[in-house]
């Protein structure tokens, strides 16, 4: 075989192996990650892997997203691009700091989020979707409506390629379809323009962005294998302080964590590393434990989960009703057969004499949801006996301490219904 002939056939290989990435005929499809489920820690990654990802007008982004419970969306548009100009170098500067920004900071970036409407409206009495930000809704110009309570109109929702022109473009909640089946596809218009256009979570807000990056027609854009090789990167740059965190996180004796004393077992820990790499650690700690009938097991609850036995089969937090209408699901949020949850529990521990809480899961201002609050009383939240059969929830709190007592012997399994990978079990002698 001739040399040139071996070159060629090398060629040839090289160039199916990378989707013959030079081919300016053939529209390609990548694939950006939306959240990670870990094999080894239940968590949430509140991010798109890659953060930016190259390609052609024509070409498709599909977003997938592995289900950890944490509702995402995908938004964009120019309102976005002028959003995260301004927010963006913000968060580059004063983001990976646990201090709180200069106020003059923080009303920069109020101002620049205030046209922006935010999935959920953490100020209600429970959980409650916007559906001006719930629900798709796509804008060649123009904002989406102002109230919380008013979608985007049926011809609004109809999803058009994107143009790069389009003032508001947003996925809305990406509707749960199983473990790995939640996808938002965004088909980029053969006219956009070459340039940087930016996208966030209106759940999670802007620490949570990524960039699409389209290039000339003619110009060479990385392979799907490149893509899914700086994702893996990504993933495993921000998965160091989550593992660093579930490695320290006590199983026995106490410890601090932002000023509370916390005893296992834990409904879930942080600390200030992984606050700001933007994840959640959604582990029971120890996962397995053991007790005596009658004996006291008190949870100290890091962060919003719930501790939840006799769980009925998998439902989503965040569902899509037959009219669109986008929904929390009460029975993941409330407490179930269990005492009311006090005041302001939900979410992160807040300090004592602060306004209550009005965001969980780290949403609005991330900066807030990670700025180490001062000590904080946690209260105790006495559930009582549990017979071993009735479902029961705590609800979704954070902060607080929860009781139960076990009346008969056996090994009871129990959930986090906010996090489906967050389990454990007691086992009662
Ligand atoms: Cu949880």
């Amino acid at each position: 075989m001739s040399r040139r002939l071996l070159w060629l056939l090398v060629g040839g290989c090289a160039c199916l192996a990378a989707a013959c990435g030079t081919d300016a005929s053939a529209a390609q499809t990548r694939r950006v990650l939306v959240d990670y489920v870990h094999d080894e820690v239940a968590s949430s990654f509140l991010a798109y892997f890659p953060s930016d990802v190259t390609v052609r007008p024509g070409d498709t982004v599909l977003f997938q997203q592995e289900w950890t419970g944490e509702p995402h969306s995908v938004t964009m548009g120019t309102m976005v691009d002028e959003m995260m100009s301004v927010v963006g170098p913000l968060i580059e500067e004063y983001g990976d700091s646990p201090e709180e920004p200069p106020e003059d900071v923080l009303a920069t970036y109020e101002e620049a989020m205030a046209p922006l409407p935010e999935m959920l409206d953490f100020g209600a009495s429970f959980l409650q979707v916007n559906q001006n930000a719930g629900q798709p809704c796509y804008l060649d110009s123009g904002a989406p409506p102002e109230d919380g309570d008013t979608p985007c109109d049926d011809a609004q929702q109809e999803q058009p390629p994107f143009d790069g022109r389009q003032s508001y473009y947003n996925s809305g909640f990406i509707p749960y379809e199983g473990p790995q089946g939640n996808e938002f596809t965004v088909q980029l218009a053969d006219d956009i323009a070459p340039g940087i256009y930016s996208y966030y979570c209106n759940l999670h807000g802007p620490f949570q962005s990524g960039t699409i990056t389209v290039v000339d027609p003619d110009e060479p854009i990385p392979s799907q294998d490149e893509v899914a090789r700086q994702a893996r990167a990504e993933i495993e740059e921000q998965a160091a302080p989550l593992l660093a965190a579930f490695e320290a996180a006590p199983r026995e004796g106490t410890a601090e964590v932002f000023g509370m004393t916390a005893e296992p077992p834990l409904a879930g820990w942080t600390s200030e590393e992984q606050m700001v790499s933007q994840t959640f650690l959604n582990e029971f700690i120890p996962r397995d434990i053991e007790v005596r009938v009658g004996e006291p097991v008190t949870w100290t609850f890091v962060g919003g989960h719930t501790v939840s036995f006799g769980v009925p089969e998998y439902f989503a937090q965040v569902v899509v009703e037959d009219d669109g209408t986008v929904v929390f699901s009460e029975d993941a949020s409330r407490p179930v057969n269990s005492p009311p949850l006090p005041e302001g529990s939900l979410g992160p521990p807040e300090p004592e004499g602060s306004e209550a809480p009005e965001e969980a899961e780290g949403n609005e201002g991330s900066e807030e949801a990670q700025e180490p609050p001062g000590p904080p009383e946690p209260v105790l939240v006495d559930a009582g006996e549990w017979d071993g059969e009735q479902f029961i929830s705590s609800g979704l709190a954070g902060g607080i301490l929860y009781r139960l007592r076990f009346t008969k012997p056996g090994t009871y399994p129990y959930a986090c219904l906010i996090h489906p990978q967050m389990v454990g079990t007691v086992e009662v002698r």
